[in-house]
């Protein structure tokens, strides 16, 4: 595939390798449909498309219940860089309990284990205090630490959320850090100091637009070394807006309408290819070079996801 043709950009097309480690992309927005209504034609090609013309190797879909981890695994069988997570997101931890938690339990390990070639970790899981009108919080507790079963079972590293959540998070991982070999917490949006407390555990820290909204989250990432990022969208959430702190750091620009039309980002919808923008602000904000950036986030998601390739 040719890159660098819909950029406009100061750096090159093809010159970048990513893998995003986390996407979302079997959110029907990707396929035109928006709270059940279909509003355009299915364009998931195409988003897939500009995100290796920006050079997306890797796409790590995230699975956020049991049925979304089927979903992502079906989706990631249709092309060689796609693979899936599986886990059960914190606001989605009442499904465990609607029949049995055992059994949803052994349905996500049969998954991983049957499919050990695409499943690269355990995940979405953590804990969310945001959205406790989703999933109360002793619930959230419980069925986080519930899945170090599925870590130890199959020796995958774990995919993490944390939201507000902080020192309980902390207090699982730390209980259990024997039950798991490594892994990523995403969307990163703490202090110094809880980065500083991740980072002693061993585990890596994910950066997307929404750790990049204010100057003290740009701050926060100065403080990271670069040895313990990874990169990613969340798409088709958490892109980068302009009233972010990070936005004034971005050089790559895409073609893009209110509504859809093909051949065009879609102004709501965040797409792997905007994963540019997010190493852009990296870089600026860390004064590194984009290029040596790039690749040392792609080598800490082959150490972690990819060990043995
Ligand atoms: C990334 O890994 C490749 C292959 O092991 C190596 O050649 C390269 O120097 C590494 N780059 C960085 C910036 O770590
Ligand atoms: C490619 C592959 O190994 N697919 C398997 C994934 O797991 C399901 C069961 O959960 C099997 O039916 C597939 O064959
Ligand atoms: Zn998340």
């Amino acid at each position: 595939m040719k890159c660098g043709m819909i950029l406009i950009s100061v750096f090159g097309g093809c010159l970048f390798v990513f893998t995003d480690i986390g996407i979302n992309l079997t959110d029907p927005m990707f396929r035109g449909i928006y709270r059940g209504t279909q509003k355009h034609q299915d364009d998931l090609l195409d988003v897939v498309e500009r995100a290796v013309k920006v050079g997306v190797k890797k796409f790590l879909i995230t699975g956020g219940s049991l049925q979304d981890s089927k979903d992502a695994l079906q989706l990631a069988q249709t092309n060689d860089m796609f693979y899936s997570t599986a886990g059960c997101h914190p606001t989605r931890c009442g499904e465990f309990e609607q029949s049995s938690p055992d059994q949803y339990l052994s349905e996500l390990k049969s998954l991983i284990e049957k499919n050990k070639t695409k499943v690269i970790a355990v995940g979405e899981c953590g804990l969310d205090f945001d959205r406790l009108e989703f999933c109360p919080k002793d619930t959230q507790l419980k069925y986080f630490e519930k899945q170090f079963d599925l870590s130890e079972q199959t020796g995958l590293p774990m995919f993490l959320h944390c939201r507000n959540s902080h020192a309980e998070f902390l207090d699982i991982m730390r209980r259990n850090r024997d039950r798991f070999v490594g892994g990523v917490v995403h969307s990163f949006d703490g202090t110094k100091e809880e980065a500083a407390a991740i980072i002693d555990l061993d585990l890596y820290i994910g950066i997307n637009g929404c750790s990049l909204k204010t100057e003290a989250n740009l701050e926060t990432l100065k403080s990271i070394p670069s040895e313990r990022l990874m990169i990613e969208t969340d798409a088709p959430w958490c892109g980068v807006k302009n009233t972010h702190a990070g936005s004034k750091y971005v050089k790559t620009t895409f073609p893009t309408k209110k509504k859809w039309e093909i051949g065009h980002c879609l102004k709501d919808r965040n797409e792997p290819c905007h994963i540019i923008q997010i190493l852009e602000i990296m870089a600026a904000v860390r004064e590194e070079d984009p290029l040596e950036l790039a690749n040392t986030l792609y080598n800490n998601t082959i150490k972690v996801f990819f060990p043995n390739i």
